[in-house]
């Protein structure tokens, strides 16, 4: 399963968020470190179902909302300097090695210093928070890059043998496969044997942004002052304005029935006689939601996954006239796949046995053919035809 990590200065609302995004129960608290162990759990990106499209209903969508699962990991707090052992270090970050996209949890109202503590809404400037998780992130994977450099840089001037898969090697437990490395490589345009410490950091910099691309939830809108929102905003990088709190409050609402609210909407509806403190503090809710379109949550993880990742949501099916699988479920399931990939990709995803022995695809809509080398669209429809 694809995961995605949540990361930042502690007290940002990080498990907050993953809270929201999981409904699992986590220690939340407003003093730094709270979290110590990695928090890992099941969350979920949206799409539109294809059902929609069909006389039946799938039975597996909240009408029409399909819900794919993506692994989400909450790490402790990391502070400025982290990888000089500030904090708590930074050797935690190494739960965040399976994260192919980072959610930088931000706290945009100003209510915590660099290292997390309270300081009163307002009285810290988010914006020197932004770029402090870059560089520790960089240093993390510095950290790792340099164990063994000398040992294996001594081996490739001894055997001349090529240095791109012993880097890729050393970097595997990071997450860093071998085309960020040759990308990396490529862009250096030195030769790594005379590299320094500064060309060395410059590289895991590299690394950084091909291997753990980030996205900023902007969080605590709720509280946060509008001039800092705006600021954050106006960066040149994908910021998404959260209430992580909002979001854990309206899905606990839903879940017990107070509510009808997919996550991810612009709005909720009441269904039950709430007491007066209840409704007030629901309408508050509302009132955050109309600001902004939707408490930011669904849309950081929808944002992380379709645009920063680059993945589309793709339908296999075995019937491609009903749309089933052998034994009549509807759209049995969907699979998150890199824009790009093949039909023959997505037989081998299904199983390597359907991959060899792959034919052709047939189209759900249109109920053409399509060949190997046939590149998928978001919410496709297919059938795999092989010889298997
Ligand atoms: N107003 C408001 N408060 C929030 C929001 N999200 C989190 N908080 C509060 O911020 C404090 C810290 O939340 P946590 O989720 O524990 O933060 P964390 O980033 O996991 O912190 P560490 O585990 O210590 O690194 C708690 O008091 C939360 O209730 C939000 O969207 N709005
Ligand atoms: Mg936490």
């Amino acid at each position: 399963m694809l995961s995605v990590g949540l990361a930042g200065k502690p007290n940002a609302g990080k498990s907050t968020f993953f809270k929201a995004a999981t409904l699992a129960e986590v220690e939340i608290a407003n003093y730094p470190f709270t979290t110590i162990d990695a928090n890992h759990g099941v969350s979920y990106v949206r799409v539109p179902c294809p059902c929609r499209e069909l006389a039946t209903e799938c039975g597996r969508c909240r009408d029409g909302v399909r819900y794919v699962p993506v692994e989400l990991i909450d790490v402790a707090g990391l502070v400025p300097d982290a990888h000089l052992g500030k904090g708590l270090g930074n050797e935690f970050l190494d739960s965040l090695r399976v994260a192919e996209a980072v959610i930088h949890v931000l706290d945009a109202s100003g209510s915590a210093d660099a290292e997390g503590n309270p300081v009163g809404v307002g009285n810290h400037d988010p914006l020197t928070d932004v770029e402090f998780l870059k560089r520790e992130i960089g240093m993390w994977l510095f950290g790792i890059l340099n164990r063994n450099w000398e040992r294996l840089m001594r081996r490739v001037r001894a055997e001349n043998i090529k240095i791109e898969p012993l880097i890729t090697e050393q970097l595997a437990g990071a997450g860093v496969a071998d085309h960020h490395v040759r990308w990396a490589l490529a862009t250096m345009k030195s030769d790594p044997t005379k590299w320094g410490d500064d060309e060395m950091k410059k590289f895991a910099g590299l690394l950084r942004d091909a291997s753990k691309p980030m996205i900023i939830a902007a969080n605590k809108v709720d509280v946060a002052p509008p001039e800092f929102v705006a600021r954050l905003k106006a960066l040149d990088e994908i910021v998404v304005p959260t209430s992580a709190a909002a979001e854990v409050a309206l899905r606990m609402a839903d879940k017990s029935g107070a509510i009808r609210y997919r996550p991810g909407d612009p709005d909720f509806e009441m269904v039950k006689d709430l007491s007066g403190p209840q409704k007030a503090g629901l309408e508050k809710i509302r009132g955050i939601l109309k600001a902004a379109g939707g408490t930011g949550v669904q849309e950081c993880l929808d944002r992380a996954v379709f645009e920063l990742l680059e993945y589309i949501p793709v339908f296999p099916v075995e019937d491609e006239g009903k749309w089933t699988d052998r034994n009549g479920v509807v759209l049995p399931d969907a699979y998150l796949m890199k824009k790009g990939s093949t039909t023959k990709d997505l037989a081998y995803r299904i199983h390597t046995d359907i991959g060899e022995s792959f034919l052709f695809a047939l189209d759900g809509r249109s109920k053409r053919r399509l060949g190997e080398k046939h590149e998928l669209k978001a919410g496709d429809v297919i059938k795999i035809v092989s010889t298997k």
